[in-house]
């Protein structure tokens, strides 16, 4: 009986090595060790010895028992090692790499400018219009008082999609239909691209614009100049001095070109503002009787004015920036400068 232990004992031992997965190794575990398992029966057959000799086999039963343990513990836990490391291998992930590092982009300097005008004009309690960029010919010129032969109606400026289609060189249609769906009082602010023919280091074929509209009963020539005054101060800083020359646009009448005092030397006079100390930013005016009148609002009754900016100028001051087409080849290396 003692001998036929050794002789299970080895036997386990050699299996256990033997084994080459944690599964071969299970299987070796329930053969020896198992419920059924040749050391389990053996112990159980212990009644056939003499009782004096029982305690000694049962003693020496449970060592092989306890040293097989530690041994079917040791290998598994190399057989587990060896799969994982194959499996990772097979996987091809080389958990010693360092990380990528994920780049963050930055907001563009011309949606800055645009959400900064917004949020300055939000907080004057205008609402936020966008439209489309396909526009009707009545819309982008005829609702506007532009005439049939003025300029801007020229192919070599507008583009034209059809006889009637076009891209809009402007964004004051949006404020069109605005006042179509809507009666006074109306205080709007419309962003957006536009389009217009022409390309050199300060002007590109789409651009941004952002059109204000205020029309209600008894709107001034004074409110337009205030509204412009706060948001000059709000954009460029409280010491901003505001400028109005005499101008005309078909849209409004009387109209006026807006300058502000150069925000790079303060009205000192520098290479910017060409030693003029003011810089021009802005055309506004009283909206034009015929528009209100367009529209199907009376002239008698309400009044209104319009300003509009463009958002590559006012980006292009501020930054320093000597060419336009550098804010659309979004390089992220000149983009990332602008971050405040
Ligand atoms: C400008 C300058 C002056 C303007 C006029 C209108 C409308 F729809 F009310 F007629 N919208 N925007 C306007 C007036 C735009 O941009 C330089």
């Amino acid at each position: 009986m003692h001998n036929k232990v050794y002789e299970i004992r080895n036997n386990a031992l050699k299996a256990c090595q033997d084994a080459r997965t944690v599964q071969e190794l299970n299987d070796a575990r329930v053969k020896f060790l198992g419920k059924k398992g040749e050391l389990t029966l053996i112990l159980r057959s212990t009644g056939q010895l003499p009782p004096e000799e029982r305690p000694l086999f049962g003693k020496l039963v449970n060592e092989v028992r306890d040293e097989l343990e530690l041994s079917w513990a040791q290998r598994e836990q190399d057989l587990f090692d060896a799969e994982e490391k194959e499996r990772l291998l097979a996987e091809g992930l080389d958990i010693t790499l360092p990380g990528r590092t994920i780049t963050r982009g930055t907001v563009h300097p011309i949606t800055q400018i645009i959400d900064e005008t917004k949020t300055i004009f939000m907080n004057m309690g205008y609402e936020i219009v966008e439209g489309p960029e396909i526009e009707w010919d009545y819309y982008n010129f005829e609702a506007l008082n532009i005439p049939a032969d003025h300029p801007a109606r020229d192919m070599q400026d507008t583009f034209f999609i059809t006889e009637k289609l076009l891209l809009r060189s402007q964004t004051s249609p949006v404020q069109i239909h605005a006042m179509e769906k809507k009666q006074p009082p109306i205080r709007i602010l419309a962003p957006g691209k536009v389009y217009r023919a022409d390309s050199d280091i300060t002007h590109s074929p789409m651009f941004h614009q952002i059109e204000g509209l205020v029309v209600d009963r008894g709107i001034t020539f004074a409110d337009l100049k205030g509204t412009l005054q706060l948001f000059a101060e709000r954009m460029f800083g409280p010491q901003t001095k505001i400028r109005l020359r005499p101008s005309y646009f078909p849209f409004t009448e009387p109209s006026a070109e807006v300058d502000v005092s150069c925000i790079i030397c303060k009205g000192e006079g520098c290479r910017v503002c060409k030693d003029t100390g003011w810089l021009e930013i802005l055309g506004s005016g009283m909206v034009h009787p015929n528009v209100l009148r367009q529209v199907g609002y009376d002239p008698k009754e309400v009044t209104g004015f319009a300003f509009g900016v463009g958002v590559e100028r006012m980006a292009m001051l501020k930054y320093g920036i000597h060419d336009i087409r550098l804010l659309f080849e979004n390089d992220v290396r000149f983009l990332q400068q602008f971050t405040s």
